[in-house]
């Protein structure tokens, strides 16, 4: 398709907390700028962000979604990311590769510490961003009051673009601070010029200030003019803002009501005077240029409902045309995106965001080059945090499951999933109980794989606590004619925890041949994998000392059974103790939460190893602990319904510990009635 050729583009990624608007305003902003004749509503699932099944039928962002449209010969592309924590994932991948972004907000004190975790990973990037304050339509609390909480978890300072014209909790209208013009808002329409409202002219005025105060904080010219009372030149205010806002050192600040448009034209046209030009991003981001050599980088995978593998990329440098090889993949066609509809293209340049077909063995953060240079870096990938066993509901779509979450694992680098070695369960990670549902919905709807779920069993282990010296293990058989004999002696010791099993033999004399030793320690290790408690048997010695045979009847066989007859006798008699995975985790917290955050660890049996600030984090603690695997299953949900959604851990596994006797009680009964009602994985042999 032979496409007008654009004198420029801008990519913008729109960003913020949870049902903030983001998906309101890309609307607004395709419908202003006439990419689309109606508006979709989000409640009935027909935006162009939440087209996706999942999205609508739970009125949230679940994926990212692209959609370009034109303004003033501009193409701008936008990426609507998700707000849920349990999708950052998502919109950390997008954003690298975005000359800007849009951070969508609501006018409520309380949840803007929601802001700080994204505040830190843009600035941590230098991605430029501006605030759009959506919801004016129920701002209960004064525009300098929020801009003064927003403030507080910025890194950058926040420079108000605008003053807000109110009419009790409804924005009515805007004065540019730049222009000190003053204009009200028409729904369907663009703002009307209006005179100036002198009523509002000291709390402008004092807007101005400090946003011209901001601004000279990074030019000494603007600087000299503030001191020396000279009213600075309306270019000069326009040329630091761009420039300011595309190092990422100020952040500007808007304000609106996405779902009747108010205030998305305003922040059309500074996107389109301010945000950085995509050479500039590029510059920035590529640590060398080299000439026009062809330069991508995957933002993101998708599996269309068609089948079809669409890779989402970020051209940084060079041209990117129909037939190109990228890292020996030659893309089956090249796309833009309006939400899930598709239009090819022949040709694109650098700056675009595009998609391409079919690339093959290619994830989410790759490079794409044709000849080998280094890679770019890629986003952080946040760890699995909550996990739920699955199972298919039919038994033969096992064989289908891996290569369909392999599938949506490309998708959403944030899951991982794995066959535990004990309990055999497959284990699906994720960010949470939602992320998790919205991948078994994928696994139903995409696959035709519905699974049902339960709770990972805790890979318990068990151990003994004292020796037992000689235990003795005779197999004996005789069946006609040829017949089975192995004799053996054990001497069985706890070892240290996390010694694991060794095995020694002292027999002297040849009591037991060579040949059947082996068949010993087999019998020996056979029997551990299912100790009397019913787990993996662990931190355990045993020495063959003695035994006898047959001439004829013995066999490495024979032996085996000998041994797991005398372990079977034995380990019993050692004091056997349950054992449980101890997790490191590193929780991050904004302060105010340390100490609920340390409670809600000990209640958990937890141990607190210490806390501290993080150093380029102000505000923010580390605290790290042990904690018990079985107490980490829903941790996450706590932990975030304690701070606001913003806390977070790592964790790995450290070491196994003794369950305390009351406890372990309690598990052991469990464990016996799973037995009794059929489920007991863990004892069934
Ligand atoms: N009052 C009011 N409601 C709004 C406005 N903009 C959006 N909403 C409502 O807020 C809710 C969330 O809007 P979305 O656009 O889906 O928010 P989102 O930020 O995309 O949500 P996620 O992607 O799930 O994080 C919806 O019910 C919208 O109708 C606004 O300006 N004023
Ligand atoms: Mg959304």
């Amino acid at each position: 398709m032979s496409e007008k050729v654009k004198s420029g583009s801008r990519n913008i990624a729109i960003v913020g907390p949870y049902l903030s608007g983001k998906t309101s305003l890309l609307e607004s902003l395709l419908f202003v700028t006439g990419a689309i004749f109606r508006k979709g509503n989000i409640k009935e699932g027909t935006t162009l962000g939440d087209s996706a099944k999942e999205a609508h039928e739970r009125h949230m962002g679940v994926e990212i979604s692209t959609a370009s449209t034109e303004y003033n010969d501009i193409r701008f592309t936008f990426v609507d990311c998700p707000g849920s924590v349990e999708f950052a994932q998502e919109a950390y991948n997008a954003l690298i590769g975005v000359d800007a972004a849009i951070i969508v907000c609501e006018p409520i004190n309380e949840r803007v510490l929601t802001l700080a975790p994204l505040f830190k990973f843009l600035d941590d990037w230098e991605i430029p961003h501006m605030l759009f304050v959506n919801k004016m339509d129920r701002a209960n609390i004064h525009v300098l009051e929020t801009l003064h909480s927003l403030k507080s978890v910025s890194s950058r300072p926040l420079v108000a673009h605008q003053y807000p014209i109110m009419q009790g909790q409804q924005l009515i209208g805007f004065i540019d601070l730049v222009t000190e013009e003053a204009y009200h808002y028409h729904q369907g329409a663009p703002a009307v010029h209006i005179p100036f409202p002198e009523e509002l002219k000291q709390e402008e005025q004092m807007a101005r200030v400090e946003m011209l105060e901001a601004l000279a904080d990074f030019d000494d010219h603007l600087l000299e003019e503030l001191l020396e009372d000279i009213e600075p030149p309306q270019q000069e205010i326009l040329k630091d803002l761009k420039m300011e806002l595309g190092a990422d050192l100020v952040v500007p600040v808007f304000f609106g009501v996405a779902e009747k448009d108010y205030g998305v034209r305003p922040l059309l046209e500074a996107l389109l005077r301010e945000a950085p030009e995509p050479e500039t991003t590029a510059q920035r981001r590529l640590e060398k240029q080299t000439g026009n050599q062809p330069l991508a980088q995957v933002l993101k995978t998708f599996y269309t409902p068609q089948g079809g593998k669409l890779s989402l990329v970020r051209v940084w440098q060079g041209q990117l045309t129909d037939g190109m090889t990228l890292n020996g993949v030659r893309p089956g066609g090249l796309y833009r995106l309006m939400g899930q509809q598709t239009q090819s293209v022949n040709k694109v340049s650098a700056g675009e965001i595009v998609a391409l077909s079919r690339m093959e063995g290619i994830n989410t953060g790759d490079t794409l080059q044709q000849e080998t240079q280094p890679e770019l870096p890629k986003a952080k990938q946040l760890e699995p945090v909550y996990a739920l066993a699955i199972t298919p509901e039919k038994r033969n779509d096992e064989v289908k499951l891996s290569s369909a979450i392999n599938r949506l694992l490309e998708e959403d680098p944030s899951l991982g999933w794995e066959q535990h070695g004990d309990t055999h369960e497959v284990i699906l990670w994720g960010q949470g109980e939602i992320h998790l549902q919205v991948t078994l919905d994928r696994l139903r709807n995409k696959y035709n794989l519905p699974m049902t779920t339960h709770l990972p069993q805790v890979p318990y282990k068990e151990t003994i606590r004292n020796s037992i010296d000689s235990v003795h293990g005779r197999y004996k058989h005789q069946s006609g004619g040829h017949g089975q004999f192995g004799d053996v002696y054990l001497d069985i010791q706890p070892l240290s925890r996390g010694e694991g099993f060794n095995f020694n033999e002292t027999i002297i004399g040849g009591v037991v041949p060579k040949q059947y030793i082996p068949g010993v320690e087999m019998g020996v290790r056979d029997f551990l994998s299912h100790g009397p408690l019913g787990f993996p048997v662990v931190d355990v010695a045993v020495t063959l000392t003695n035994g006898s045979y047959h001439s004829v009847d013995s066999s490495e066989q024979a032996f085996k059974l000998a041994a797991r007859l005398a372990m079977q006798e034995g380990l019993p008699q050692g004091s056997p103790a349950l054992l449980e995975p101890i997790v490191t985790v590193e929780v991050n917290t904004p302060n105010e939460f340390t100490s609920k955050v340390m409670q809600l660890l000990s209640g958990r049996r937890g141990q607190i190893l210490g806390y501290e600030g993080i150093h380029d984090w102000q505000g923010w603690d580390n605290i790290t602990a042990y904690l018990p695997q079985a107490e980490m299953q829903n941790f996450i949900v706590e932990l975030r319904s304690q701070t606001l959604g913003v806390g977070s851990f790592h964790w790995k596994f450290d070491h196994l510990q003794e369950v305390p006797d009351k406890v372990a009680g309690r598990i052991l009964t469990n464990s016996e009635e799973a037995i009794t009602n059929g489920n007991g994985k863990n004892r069934k042999k």
